[in-house]
């Protein structure tokens, strides 16, 4: 029976479905044992699921890294930069609609900030030029990292079509069109990692940056 466009607009309260299964990062030396720094994100096509404000996201700076390195947030919801280190840093985003610079701050301080609207983010340290990290603005209650797991687990979807972005910072960015029912949709997803770890960039002053003292502590 084909169901009215009509109930699945207004009814996806009362039907829960779900989207699971494994998903698989692989490199030129075969599967990689883990899904660090991936991320999975299901956006609905064929109606509105409005994201929640979401509690403060930390992204601590500590060994001159970012932890976590990738993360998620929607927008208007407060992202701070606690400080574990006993150095200074010096977080800053360049992406268009998302600029922002905390300027130096000390060992124990955290700079807040705020996301406007949809979209990765690069977050990088203008002290310290390997530090990187990737924060996803997302416009939808569905998003997860999936470190430490396996696969997909979406719980409490409503019937529909989504597109599934699944991203790594490897990988860039691949999109799957899913059609989710009653009950959990099971699919599999395979991630060819064939960019460089670390993408080079310039300094907040659009510069490059000048060579560090302490280069060789990473
Ligand atoms: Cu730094």
């Amino acid at each position: 029976m084909v169901k009215p466009l009509a109930a699945l607009l207004f009814a996806p309260a009362l039907l829960a479905g779900g989207l699971q299964g494994p998903v698989k990062v692989v490199d030129k030396h075969g599967e990689r044992p883990t899904l660090k720094d991936a991320i999975a994100i299901l956006e609905p096509l064929t109606h509105r699921a409005d994201a929640q404000k979401r509690p403060m996201l930390r992204i601590r700076t500590t060994g001159k890294r970012f932890v976590p390195r990738v993360a998620w947030t929607t927008p208007g919801s407060p992202v701070s930069f606690p400080n574990q280190d006993h150095i200074l840093h010096n977080v800053f985003s360049v992406t268009p609609g998302e600029a922002f610079d905390t300027g130096h701050y000390e060992p124990g301080d955290a700079p807040r900030w705020t996301a406007a609207k949809p979209g990765l983010v690069k977050l990088y340290c203008n002290v310290h030029r390997k530090m990187n990290a990737f924060l996803w603005i997302v416009d939808t209650p569905w998003a997860d990292v999936l470190d430490g797991q396996k696969g997909l687990d979406f719980k409490n979807v409503p019937p529909g079509r989504y597109k599934l972005r699944l991203w790594h910072p490897e990988v860039g960015e691949k999109d799957f069109e899913v059609s989710i029912g009653e009950g959990v949709t099971m699919g599999n997803w395979t991630l060819q990692a064939n960019l460089p770890d670390f993408e080079p960039h310039k300094n907040k002053f659009g510069k490059d940056y000048p060579p560090a003292k302490d280069e060789g502590n990473y």
